[in-house]
């Protein structure tokens, strides 16, 4: 369906528990501070703020099949996919302001109950692909997607509280743009599962307007699917979003990522938006301020803000008296 004056309804995830490091469960409240919903509000979006998930912390949740935490982000990713479904049955666009990555398991899930045939656009330096046995770290957030592509559910084990979860994605709905630190494991099942990737080497090597049309072509060749666009902000160069837990050098550049975010709004099918990896608690207080601005700024071109001007819907040059 065509958006126009969309209603956008936020959504806050205050997770962590998907990597090591406390500090991404403050995401949503640097976001919100930063004035995220009022900046979405004077591009003439319905913009309606439905608070935080409720997040779970499971005591004694000992890794399982060298997955950290799987109890904590098993639950909290049902509650997340719960909360995603209801947001969407009264709403046109989702926004998740996250949050460590682990948090697309639940937005991910959730969007696919009201758009079935979703696909995903993945911006992140990294593919977040690993299987709990592919995986060095042990980290969820570095395996969300693992979890929700059906070719590969044999290759998954069911970890303690991902009992509710099936798979509802397929390899082949899947673009990925920015990669630059990709593990031996999931490189093999990106080629296996014949998943498109565009690292920052094809966006050097084509341009990013070349990427992200193909990446859109790759998807949904008629272009009629809806979009769930989830954005790691270590995408970014990390000069830009030094505020995260695992930066990469040699990333997108800010025109690069709105490009990216002006062409996808274009389409008119952003049926999601995640936001991940804000940790306002790595760097100084520059570092944090620019992650947050650089942020922002990024999401409202998702939104309608384009470079070459925008106005409200209904507005019309104002007249003498
Ligand atoms: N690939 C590594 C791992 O699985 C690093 C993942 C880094 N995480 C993120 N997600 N920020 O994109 O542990
Ligand atoms: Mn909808
Ligand atoms: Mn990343
Ligand atoms: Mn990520």
């Amino acid at each position: 369906k065509m958006k126009s004056a969309e209603r956008i309804g936020v959504l806050g995830i205050p997770f962590s528990k998907g990597q090591s490091r406390v500090g991404t469960e403050y995401g949503p409240e640097v976001l919100r501070n930063g004035g995220i919903v009022r900046k979405l509000q004077n591009l003439g979006c319905h913009v309606q703020d439905h608070g935080d998930v409720e997040v779970i912390q499971v005591e004694n949740d000992d890794p399982e099949e060298n997955a950290k935490n799987p109890r904590t982000v098993g639950l909290t990713s049902k509650l997340i996919a719960d909360k995603v479904e209801r947001v969407l049955r009264s709403e046109d666009i989702c926004l998740g302001l996250g949050g460590d990555h682990s948090m697309a398991i639940g937005t991910i899930a959730g969007n696919a109950r009201v758009e079935p045939d979703l696909v995903v656009l993945w911006i992140d330096a990294h593919a977040d692909i690993n299987t709990p046995m592919t995986s060095d770290s042990g980290n969820i957030h570095g395996m969300p997607l693992a979890f929700l592509v059906r070719e590969l559910e044999s290759y998954v084990p069911k970890l303690p509280g991902f009992e509710w979860l099936s798979p509802c994605i397929h390899a082949k709905d899947i673009a990925y743009i920015g990669l630059r630190d990709v593990d031996a494991g999931e490189r093999k099942i990106i080629e296996k599962f014949g998943i498109t990737a565009f690292s920052m080497q094809e966006v050097d090597k084509y341009g990013i307007n070349e990427v992200v049309e193909r990446a859109l072509r790759a998807v949904d060749p008629e272009g009629k699917r809806p979009i769930h666009l989830s954005f790691d902000v270590d995408a970014m160069d990390p000069t830009l979003t030094p505020s995260t837990g695992t930066p990469v050098i040699g990333g997108l550049s800010l025109r690069e990522t709105y490009y990216i975010a002006e062409e996808v709004a274009r389409t008119g099918r952003l049926s999601m938006v995640d936001v991940a990896e804000v940790n306002p608690l790595l760097g100084d207080e520059k570092d944090k301020k620019l992650t947050v601005d650089m942020t922002i700024s990024v999401i409202q071109r998702f939104f309608g803000n384009r470079r070459g001007g925008c106005y409200p819907p209904g507005y019309d040059i104002p007249l003498p008296h």
